[in-house]
Order: C-alpha cells, then structure tokens, then sequence
C-alpha cells in the first residue's frame, strides 16, 4: 500500500532501460515541502553540507550531505572524516519507508519495495552551474535499487548503460517531485546531471533556487 500521499502516479512513466523507471510527480507537494526541510535541517549538520573533494585534487561542483553513512571518495564511513570528524546523522525509518514505497510504484508491484531497507541517502544540492558527471554508483556492496527524489529546479539527467561512459544513453528531464529508480540490470548504469534549468523549481516547495536531489541506496555494509 503506498504511504497517504506518496505514490501519486505522475503523467507519463517511462522506462529507458530494463529496471529503470521514471515517474513525474511522485511526491506531493506537500511531501517535497517536508524533505526541503528535512535537508535543509541535514545540511546544517552534524555534518555540514559541502562540495565534495575528490582524491585527486578536484572539487565537486554539487554540495552533498549524507545521511546513514558518510560517501567520501570513494568508500563508506561512519563518520565524516573529510569534513568534522562528526558521525553523520541517522537514516530515519520514515526514509526507509518512502524508499520502500518507491520500489513498489516503481515496478508496480506491491511487494517489490519488501526487504528493501536502504542505509544511506546522499543528498545533493545544485546551484544553477552545478552537474554531476558520468558514474556508477558501485561503492555499494549491494546491488540493491537506487531510489532517486527530485525537487527544485528542473535537470537534464543522463542515463547510459552499464559498460562506458559513452552513447547509448537517454537524457531525461527530471522535474520537481520526481521519482527515478535504478535497479535490476540498469543498477550499474553509468548516469549523470548535464545541466541545471534555472527558473524551473516552484518556491511553494520551500527551495527558491536550486536543485536537490536525494539518493537511497543500500551499502551492504554492517
Ligand atoms: O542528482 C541526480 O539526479 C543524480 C545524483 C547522483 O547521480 C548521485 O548522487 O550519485
């Protein structure tokens, strides 16, 4: 049963590959307004919201928080070591439920999203010059579906395949209050945030610029 007012099916659900669901207008605005401040509570701390520094000297341009467990570049900690030494804060099992819920609508099966407990989210915020270049997300020893939220700012999201970087790929604008799912055989796609659309959030969410975006995944780690 999908949560009172989660699950909402959007206009058009798409699936650009196998295991990969698209679905416009999953959250309610009421709920976007909710998990902008959920965020922004996250993004104050105990770990403070940063751009992430990668091994090699590079910054990314998107600032994350994360929640369950601490992503640095490029593993898992307890503890944000890269930025205060804090532990991050707790997963809420109200996260693990939409998340659950999700896999549900996603596969459009109401058993789908069972056993499904997701331990980390990485919440990411862009600013109108932010992107996300192309990656797997494989730090995880789970190949447990990505649960991905969308609020803000509109983006073009780009969804490859599982061998490069390169074409084939489907680029997919992902509104306010959309739903993306990744698992299956797409669960190592390569994917990416080519471009921000300024102008596009609605500030009745409570973000008046900006994207974020927030991602469950399972880490399989004890
Ligand atoms: O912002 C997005 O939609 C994608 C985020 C992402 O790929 C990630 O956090 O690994």
């Amino acid at each position: 049963m999908p949560l009172p007012g989660f699950g909402v099916p959007g206009p058009v659900r798409t699936r650009p590959a196998p295991g990969a669901v698209h679905i416009p207008g999953w959250l309610s605005p009421e709920r976007q307004r909710e998990l902008v401040t959920a965020c922004r509570g996250w993004a104050r701390g105990p770990v403070p919201i940063r751009h992430t520094r990668l091994p090699r000297g590079g910054v990314m341009s998107v600032q994350t928080v994360c929640l369950g467990w601490h992503w640095q570049p490029y593993a898992y900690k307890r503890t944000a070591d890269d930025v205060n030494g804090a532990r991050v804060a707790e997963f809420p099992d109200w996260l693990v439920r939409l998340g659950r819920a999700a896999l549900a609508d996603a596969y459009e099966d109401a058993t789908a999203g069972e056993g499904y407990t997701p331990d980390t989210a990485l919440i990411n915020f862009y600013d109108g010059q932010a992107r996300m270049g192309m990656h797997q997300d494989k730090d995880e020893r789970s190949s447990a579906p990505v649960v991905s939220l969308s609020i803000g700012d509109t983006c073009v999201f780009r969804f490859g395949n599982t061998e490069s970087r390169n074409r084939p790929y489907t680029d997919i604008e992902l509104a306010s209050g959309d739903l993306f799912v990744f698992g299956g055989p797409s669960r190592f796609a390569y994917h990416g945030v080519t471009k921000v659309l300024p102008g596009t959030g609605d500030p009745a969410t409570g973000l008046t610029s900006g994207r974020l975006n927030i991602t469950m995944r399972v880490t399989g780690l004890e």
